[in-house]
This record gives structure tokens, sequence and C-alpha cells, in this order.
């Protein structure tokens, strides 16, 4: 009765610690960006703001994602093709880009590396920075229907899409 209990407990706190590793599938696309590393992209099914989907991504082995070049952009819009679908900020997928940290100046890095951003993929009129509260990078369904960035306050709630780790970490 005790192996019961502490079981359904553990379920419990695994559901309530691990939910989006359990919840997240892995996505069937797998490249290779500029040849230097693997990705595999794991689409979330639920929503969240930006620093929770940050989270999220970590507690799960992974990071949020980020896109550094052209060919890496496009494959993540032919992956997205599928899912995104309807135009909207609501319907997007969080990036780990933000300028949250260099606000003023709206200086972007990735969080997942701590890169700065170069290379940029906006959709039309973004990044608009509405109300000076826009500091966080979702990638959606333009007007023109196809996949662009936007920038959004950070505490939106949108899915997120978080991939398989490529940081690296010098030895201390
Ligand atoms: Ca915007």
């Amino acid at each position: 009765m005790k192996t019961i209990i502490l079981s359904v407990l553990l379920l419990f706190l695994c559901n309530s610690v691990c939910g989006v590793l359990i919840k997240l599938s892995q996505s069937d696309t797998r490249y290779s960006a500029d040849g230097q590393y693997n990705k595999t992209y794991y689409l979330s099914p639920d929503k969240a703001n930006f620093f929770l989907a940050h989270l999220s991504c970590l507690s799960a082995g992974l990071e949020l994602a980020s896109v550094t070049t052209v060919e890496e952009s496009a494959s993540l819009n032919k992956l997205l093709s599928s899912v995104l679908v309807t135009p909207g900020w609501e319907n997007g997928y969080w990036l780990s880009g933000s300028a949250i940290a260099y606000n003023e100046t709206l200086e972007y890095h990735w969080f997942s590396t701590g890169e700065k951003i170069i290379y940029f993929n906006w959709g039309p009129g973004e990044p608009n920075n509405v109300d000076g509260n826009e500091s966080c990078i979702e990638i959606l369904l333009t007007s023109g229907y196809v996949p662009g960035w936007n920038d959004l306050s950070c505490m939106a709630n949108l899915r997120y899409i978080c991939q398989t780790r490529h940081s690296c970490y010098a030895d201390l």
C-alpha cells in the first residue's frame, strides 16, 4: 500500500515538475545547420510566457530555439509550414531571442546561447515595439502567409520551440 501511495505521489510530482518534458513531442525534422551540429526541434502543445518557455526547455534538457543563419531559418520555416496555418501573433511560437537585457538600445541576444543576434528574419513592419513593451521574438505566419519574426511582450502566452542543446561550455 505504501508503494502505491509513493508511486502516485511520484507521478504527481513528475507531472507537476516534468510536465513539459512529458508533453513535448519530437518533430519529424532533423537537419544539420551549417555542418557544425544537428538540431532536433520540439514543438510545445501548451502556451507559456517567454521566461517559462525558456525554463521549460531547460528543464527538459533542451533550449529555446535560436536561428542564426538564413539556411537554418529556411529549414525551420519548412518544418513550421505544417503547423503555422493561421496568421496572428497568438498563433506564433517563441524563439529564444530577446532584447529585454538591453531594453534601451534594443540589442537582441539569443537567451539559449548568449549570442548577439546578427541574422534577423523580421516580418513586414517588424520590429515595431508597440508601447515600448515588445522585447521578445516569436515566429509566426505573417499576413503574406510567409513565416517571419515579430517582437512581442515577453509576458504573452505562446507555444514555443525547444531545440537540442548545442551550447559549448568552457572548462572552468
Ligand atoms: Ca511587434
